[in-house]
């Protein structure tokens, strides 16, 4: 990355930079967040892990809608991006009632303006996905809103496009993670325009950070599921009492090399490619 390269914008975990000719520069690192705060301690390879995953699932979604990936980088954590016009809205399809979801379930029995069957329990899966959109919130959580609010942030026609391509993309990427042994509960997308006004796909697709990834074989409706990449990290956290305000607790060695693996097994059965074979040539997810 040049050296005062301009910056864009930064998540969490990840940093947006200007490059030349309407291009960004999205790089993913290694820090990781739990209970919303981010820990003082990395883990080694996740910013590649998720950069090869989103890769991937970008390479394989392109004839559901196009996306903004122009190039990975040898880094393996470096995205060249389009850059686009951003919707004002989060784009979540939830297969699944847990987190807000299941919180707005049984306050009111609806998710954004879905109204569910009575009885669900905590993880049920749902009959079919629902599109769930929320606003960006530029501090703490962002909030769900009904398609009524979400059609006037971007348009009733757009808005249906937006809802058909985001259920139609986690279809395809639900059913091939449960071939693989991996539930997608739930999955966050953000979309763009291009200069013709086209649906883009942006941000990062599928990756554990944005969507909640269970072990299918402990997957157990009426009760909170164990994180198949962070529960390693949220059970250590449990074990300090200690408040989940910032600065979170340093991870000892142990739980970073637990989690490191666990990242690394989501890679490589979702995309059967071996990690070092990524770490040599990050191209390898995109054939
Ligand atoms: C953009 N954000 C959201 C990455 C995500 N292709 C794009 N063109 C223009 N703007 C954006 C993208 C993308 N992706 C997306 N902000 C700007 C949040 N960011 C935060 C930093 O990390």
């Amino acid at each position: 990355m040049p050296e005062a390269a301009v910056h864009v914008g930064s998540g969490k975990v990840r940093e947006l930079y200007e490059l030349e000719d309407d291009r960004l520069l999205l790089v993913a690192s290694d820090r990781i967040s739990t209970f919303d705060v981010v820990l003082p301690t990395e883990i080694p390879d996740k910013g590649r892990v998720l950069t090869g995953l989103s890769g991937f699932w970008f390479a394989r979604t392109r004839a559901l809608v196009p996306n903004h990936l122009l190039a990975l980088r040898p880094d393996g954590r470096s995205t060249e991006c389009r850059r686009l016009q951003m919707l004002p809205i989060e784009c979540v399809v939830r297969g699944y009632l847990t987190g807000s979801g299941w919180k707005d379930y049984c306050a009111t029995g609806a998710v954004c303006g879905h109204v569910l069957a009575e009885g669900l329990r905590d993880s049920d899966q749902l009959p079919e996905p629902i599109f769930t959109p929320a606003t960006k919130a530029e501090e703490g959580h962002d909030e769900n809103i009904d398609r009524e609010r979400a059609a006037e942030l971007v348009g009733q026609e757009r808005l249906d496009e937006v809802e058909q391509t985001a259920i139609a993309l986690y279809r395809f990427a639900s059913q091939h993670a449960a071939e693989r042994g991996i539930l997608i509960a739930d999955t966050k997308f953000e979309f763009g325009l291009d200069g013709e006004g086209r649906l883009v796909l942006g941000d990062e697709a599928f990756t554990p950070d944005s969507s909640r990834f269970w072990p299918a074989d402990e997957y157990e409706s009426g009760r909170p599921q164990p994180s198949f990449d962070k529960q390693f990290v949220r059970d250590y956290c449990e074990t300090l009492g200690w408040d989940k305000t910032d600065p979170g607790p340093e991870l000892p060695a142990e739980v970073v090399a637990g989690t490191r693996e666990r990242y690394v097994e989501a890679f490589e059965r979702l995309t059967g490619i071996s990690f070092d074979e990524y770490l040599a040539d990050p191209q390898v997810v995109l054939r």
